[in-house]
């Protein structure tokens, strides 16, 4: 019931759901790597937690599995003619990389079944947004509808899947619009996680149109099914405003429901989307089965991350490019370097088959391939390193142990994911076994195929949000559950960051956003310049700047100079640690 009424509209009411702190993690930064586990588990299961009466529309909602059974009869027409029409999925940061994952992954489905391939992706920033953290074209809603509309040039139906798990990304909204603008060609859908009335109210850059203004509009096209509203609430995430966790696990849920139903051969119906619905929350369930064992490799990273050493996810197929996504989240969200903990697939940029091809000269990060890994990383591994395979048994394990055997030569630290399906165990699993340290051993049972590779996908996604958001968290990233050394590069950001400055200082709002301004200038006094900069200027400015957030809070709570707080975090480098220092003495 407590639960419940936590979860409920006046709980934080001036918050979207999105945004609001979750109870139930209060005290995940003082929790051990198994107490961390645990509470991620009942953050993640509210995901299918049913409604209650005066409540939002949850996931297993009759409205949502009807509008789910009704996108997806767009998806047949849309298969129906492949040639001239199009389906698009587009989204920022985590929403967008699993657009362009999922896409990829129905194209090929597609393929299979000897259709033509239907998806495109669009992601904010392009391609190099993909693996590394580039939050600054979320802002731009001129740039989204452009994008939008040269990926379906020359189209004449197209089905737009927007998501944005907090109703809020302006490059959506922007893409929304223009779908809105030209019905003849356009259907939007949105995918998020508040309810309509919670989306962003802030003027879009450049424009009057907020994203709730534009939703307003989708809601009353929905009704004559022109537009299509998915937005059920999933609970607040574990660490406030990570919409990469349960937003990004129920946005691939949803879609692959949509997906599945419409390329199937029989009818779409409520009880079968309702039904495929639940076997994700069984997943769910299996996944963390394995709580135990997923606790020693989130310690294990945390190890590593403590001194200052690095994790690395080496991966095959859809479940190494999962390590790709996971890893990028990072630096946006803990205030990361991209080496601490990265995301490397097998076959490298081939196996992605992006629509920019091989990023590879654009810089270190977009070293992506085991290859890179050998030839860059390997050399330097030391035990103080985690590394964590990440496979299944359709891929081939006999290059797995190989590559076990090279980093073994290196580190006791390896570790593995092993997804199987009931049966033996081939004689080269024995032996990677024997040359990890822990193994997680995921035995599922017989699914049609294609659902078991979706539902080993969700687990290794728990289990790796699991992994880097604990190991942060074992870093002293977190405090209570706020993520307080969140980088400060788009609108969202800046705004969620003032609000936890507001927060945690209890100053006014002006103190604390002019807090934080100081810090992202490094300057003691705010000069009339910097005052009339935009707020783009601010978090571009922001990009730059390490700890920003820890600086504002430290000057707000002791009254010091940006140079005295430089110097006390430099002092108490884990962050929650000085946040408590400055909170006592305060
Ligand atoms: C998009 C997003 C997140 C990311 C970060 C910045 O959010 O890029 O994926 O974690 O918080 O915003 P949304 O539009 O899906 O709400």
């Amino acid at each position: 019931m407590e639960n419940i009424r936590l979860q409920s509209a006046d709980y934080e009411p001036t918050l979207p759901v999105t945004e609001k702190s979750n109870p139930l993690t209060r005290d995940i930064d003082r929790a051990s790597a198994s107490s961390i586990v645990k509470m991620l588990q009942a953050c993640d299961a509210q995901m299918f937690q049913e409604k209650s009466q005066t409540e939002y529309q949850r996931l297993l909602s009759e409205e949502i599995v009807k509008t789910l059974m009704e996108v997806a009869e767009r998806v047949r027409l849309i298969l129906k003619d492949p040639q001239d029409s199009l389906v698009v999925l587009s989204g920022c940061g985590t929403s967008g990389r699993l657009a362009f994952f999922m896409a990829s992954g129905f194209n090929r489905e597609l393929q299979r079944l000897n259709y033509a391939p239907i998806c495109s992706y669009v992601i904010a920033g392009g391609d190099r947004a993909l693996f590394s953290s580039q939050e600054a074209p979320e802002d731009d809603p001129t740039l989204g509808a452009l994008r939008l509309k040269k990926v379906s040039e020359g189209k004449k139906r197209v089905l737009f899947i927007g998501v944005s798990c907090g109703l809020s990304a302006p490059f959506v909204a922007g893409q929304l619009d223009f779908c809105l603008r030209h019905p003849d060609v356009y259907t939007p859908v949105l995918v998020g996680f508040n309810p309509a009335h919670q989306a962003r109210n802030e003027p879009l850059p450049g424009c009057t149109l907020t994203f709730r203004s534009v939703v307003t509009r989708m809601e009353e096209l929905a009704k004559t099914q022109k537009a299509f509203l998915i937005n059920p609430a999933l609970g607040p995430e574990a660490i406030s405003g990570s919409s990469r966790m349960k937003g990004g696990s129920a946005t691939k849920i949803l879609l692959e429901v949509v997906f599945s139903a419409s390329f199937s051969r029989t009818p779409v119906t409520f009880n079968g989307i309702l039904q495929h619905m639940r076997s994700y929350k069984k997943a769910l369930d299996f996944t963390y089965s394995h709580s135990e064992e997923i606790a020693v490799l989130t310690e294990a990273a945390g190890r590593s991350l403590q001194c200052g050493r690095q994790v690395c996810y080496l991966g095959w197929g859809s479940l190494g490019l999962l390590g790709l996504i996971d890893a990028s989240e990072c630096k946006p969200t803990f205030g990361a370097d991209y080496e601490d903990i990265r995301g490397f697939v097998s076959g490298g940029y081939k196996e992605l088959g992006n629509n920019e091809g091989d990023l590879t000269l654009m810089g270190p990060e977009f070293s992506i391939s085991h290859d890179d890994f050998l030839d860059r990383v390997l050399p330097r591994l030391t035990d103080d390193d985690t590394v964590l395979l990440l496979y299944s048994d359709s891929d081939d394990v006999d290059e797995v142990a190989k590559l076990a055997h090279r980093v073994r030569e290196k580190t006791p630290n390896i570790h593995a994911a092993y997804h199987q399906t009931d049966g033996g165990t081939a004689a080269q699993q024995d032996d990677i076994n024997k040359l990890c340290s822990s193994t997680i051993n995921f035995t599922w049972s017989q699914e049609t195929p294609k659902r078991l590779q979706h539902m080993r996908e969700l687990s290794t996604k728990l289990l790796l949000n699991a992994v880097s958001t604990g190991a942060h968290i074992l870093k002293g990233k977190v405090f209570k559950n706020y993520m307080v050394d969140l980088q400060v590069t788009n609108s969202k950001l800046y705004r969620r960051a003032a609000r936890l400055l507001q927060e945690l200082s209890s100053h006014s709002e002006s103190q604390s956003e002019e807090a934080l301004l100081k810090a992202i200038y490094q300057v003691d006094k705010l000069s009339e310049d910097i005052m009339t900069c935009s707020l783009d200027t601010h978090t571009h400015t922001a990009g730059k700047a390490k700890k920003v957030v820890p600086l504002a809070l430290v000057c707000l709570l002791t009254g010091c100079s940006i140079k005295e707080a430089e110097t006390r975090l430099e002092h108490q480098p884990i962050v929650r640690e000085a946040v408590e220092a400055c909170l006592k003495s305060s």
